[in-house]
């Protein structure tokens, strides 16, 4: 490992007014693919490379750069960054909530171990650095309506522990040794042409492509768990948004960003006014009912939208009419 001292950091620098070439990691989850395309029609299709541990589905492979790059062997990431001249990285691979739960010492390695790389590699080559963190970062002695930036975090899921601990370890690190690091805590994020993969929020995408093609759906959260939720669209803007922020707009290194909060209950009654026949049961995960009951219900975010502009678009209303002509028009 190479990082020994303050001043082999920075060695790389990137002028801003050059395109910055990014690395994505764990491209090939919930929003990785919707990054690159948004990246890629601003930067350049070829300035933006996708990166996964697994194999691209053709679309995927022919719309742009993809690269395999496993997150935990520090050699293979170095010689990804030094090859492409990365300037920006977005590190996506993580376990989520639910998924991490059932496996600790994966969680462990992928979202704790492999982020110290990840910081490693961005603090040795100058790079800017943005890692999701999530509402997941709070736990049952925070306040949970609404939920400040700055307050008690004591989550109780593997998940929640490694984002509290990227957002301190990229703080550190931003103040130790000037990396460029960048961190917004998401909400649940719905998208209809992706999936997530084992979140506590997944019933808020399963139950638009359950409607649509079976007309009933089983919730596996209690009718009246109120969570933060956003669109991808709005995720992903905010995203490129806050990476291209002035530095100078940033009084802190770690924002809430919202755009709504709703329950399954509300959710399914927004659902039924385009689709009535929709039939909705409950069958609870005492697991992920555990961990949303710790989570927040409301989410603050004035310093995003005082510090850089930060502004949803949708609401619940018009999620739901998204979703549904998305995933409508794509089965018909
Ligand atoms: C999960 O449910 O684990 C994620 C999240 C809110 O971070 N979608």
């Amino acid at each position: 490992r190479q990082v020994t001292s303050d001043a082999s950091f920075h060695s790389v620098s990137f002028s801003e007014t050059d395109h910055p070439k990014v690395l994505i990691t764990g491209g090939l989850g919930q929003l990785g693919v919707g990054l690159a395309k948004r990246l890629r029609k601003r930067f350049g299709n070829n300035n933006v490379i996708l990166s996964d541990i697994r194999k691209p589905p053709s679309h995927v492979f022919h719309s742009g750069p993809f690269i395999y790059s496993d997150i935990l062997d520090y050699k293979n990431l170095r010689e990804i960054v030094v090859n492409n001249r990365i300037t920006w990285l977005v590190h996506y691979s993580a376990l989520l909530s639910a998924v991490g739960e059932a496996n600790v010492a994966l969680a462990r390695d992928v979202n704790i171990t492999g982020l110290h790389n990840i910081l490693d590699i961005a603090a040795e080559h100058g790079l800017r650095l943005f890692v999701p963190s999530t509402i997941g970062a709070f736990g049952p002695t925070s306040p949970r309506n609404p939920t400040p930036d700055l307050c008690v975090q004591r989550p109780r899921t593997i998940y929640g522990v490694s984002k509290v601990h990227a957002e301190l370890m990229g703080e550190y690190y931003h103040h130790r040794y000037g990396l460029d690091f960048r961190c917004l805590r998401y909400p649940g994020i719905i998208s209809a042409d992706s999936q997530p993969g084992g979140g506590t929020t997944d019933y808020a995408v399963a139950i638009f492509h359950d409607a649509v093609k079976t007309g009933k759906f089983e919730c596996n959260l209690k009718p009246d768990t109120r969570l933060p939720m956003m669109y991808i669209d709005d995720c992903l803007r905010a995203t490129v948004e806050m990476m291209e922020a002035p530095t100078d707009t940033l009084s802190m290194r770690t924002y809430n960003i919202n755009a709504m909060s709703f329950t399954p209950e509300e959710l399914a009654h927004e659902v039924q006014k385009q689709l009535p026949d929709l039939e909705v049961t409950y069958d609870i995960d005492q697991v992920r009912q555990a961990i949303a009951d710790s989570w927040p219900m409301n989410f603050e975010d004035s310093n995003a939208r005082n510090d850089w502009g930060w502004k949803h678009d949708y609401d619940l209303p018009e999620l739901v009419q998204t979703m549904l002509n998305y995933i409508g028009s794509d089965s018909r």
